[in-house]
């Protein structure tokens, strides 16, 4: 005697290959749900601001601190010249992608770290990797803020396209906060935004100021960023995430005016805002 006990879960996707668009879209197409949707996103720049020391990062301290009250944050740092200064020496010695990946994220922790210790007074602590992953919603909900490590951990993982890891603090912090359904982004640099070409290179007082434009225009601009490349192109497939404010974090004020939705720097529309 046969006794068939198989049982067979109905999937809409069951079928596919999950290649076919047309077949994928009307089950996968749609806007996923916002896991924190007060939450802002800031980023803090390794090199322009963290590398500065104590001269810049004190009065954004201070500037954070304020902003408490008003708004709940997932502080992300980025990694500054110590990567660069790894990235050398590894090059130098011919180690892979994924290794420089590894080690430059760690720079990136290293300034969260410093970060959250000059806020653990006002009750802000840095968090790993796995906690931001799985935890995050409790934390905040423990507390106003938390600092985290803007870098992507793609480990071993990173793409091979470049002997430079091309996803780096500002694709972190754009994949986290689009992920997570955030209010906002806002990347916090040492120029007031996006320039046409890099404004403190020998001919930057040629540079023209770019107050607003797509994520796919500036994939055309072939001259220096202010940000990773790929942030562009995460940009236009993004989910929530509809704009991203660059703005000028040594000027006092800049970051409280992003937060309140002012415009005081380069806004940067992504692939989300036609959803
Ligand atoms: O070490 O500062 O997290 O949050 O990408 O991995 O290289 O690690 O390899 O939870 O997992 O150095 O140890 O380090 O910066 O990344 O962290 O203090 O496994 O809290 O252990 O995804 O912090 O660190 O560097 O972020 O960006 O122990 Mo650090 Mo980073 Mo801590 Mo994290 Mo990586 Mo973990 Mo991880 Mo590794
Ligand atoms: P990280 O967090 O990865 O350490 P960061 O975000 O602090 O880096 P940089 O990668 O150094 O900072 O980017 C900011 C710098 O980019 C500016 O100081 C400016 O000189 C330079 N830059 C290059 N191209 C441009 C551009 N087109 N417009 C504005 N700034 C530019």
């Amino acid at each position: 005697m046969t006794n068939n006990t198989i049982k067979h879960i109905a999937s809409p996707l069951a079928r596919q290959t999950l290649l076919d668009g047309d077949l994928t879209r009307p089950i996968a197409g749609g806007r996923p749900i916002r896991l924190l949707p007060w939450l802002q996103v800031v980023k803090i720049g390794g090199r322009s601001i963290m590398d500065r020391g104590a001269e810049a990062i004190l009065p954004i301290v201070e500037e954070i601190r304020k902003l408490l009250p008003e708004h709940r944050l997932l502080i992300l740092t980025g990694a500054g010249i110590r990567a660069r200064h790894v990235y050398g020496v590894g090059l130098d010695l011919g180690l892979p992608v994924g290794s420089l990946a590894t080690l430059g994220a760690s720079e990136a922790g290293q300034n969260g770290h410093i970060l959250a210790s000059l806020l653990a007074s006002e009750g802000v602590s840095y968090v790993e990797h796995p906690t931001i992953a799985s935890q995050l919603a409790i934390h905040l909900a423990a507390t106003r803020a938390v600092v985290g490590s803007a870098f992507p951990p793609y480990h071993h993982h990173e793409f091979p396209t470049s002997r430079i890891p091309s996803h780096r603090a500002d694709t972190g912090a754009f994949l986290l906060a689009d992920a997570l359904g955030a209010a906002g982004l806002t990347i916090v640099e040492d120029v007031d935004g996006l320039y046409s070409d890099d404004p403190n290179s020998s001919d930057g007082d040629q540079a023209q100021f770019i107050s607003e434009a797509t994520a796919a225009e500036v994939l055309n601009h072939q001259n220096a960023l202010p940000f990773d490349r790929e942030l562009l192109d995460v940009m236009t497939t993004a989910r929530h995430i509809e704009h991203v404010q660059i703005i000028n974090g040594l000027v006092p004020g800049r970051l409280t005016a992003a937060l309140r939705g002012e415009h005081v720097g380069t806004i940067i529309h992504t692939g989300a805002s036609k959803l």
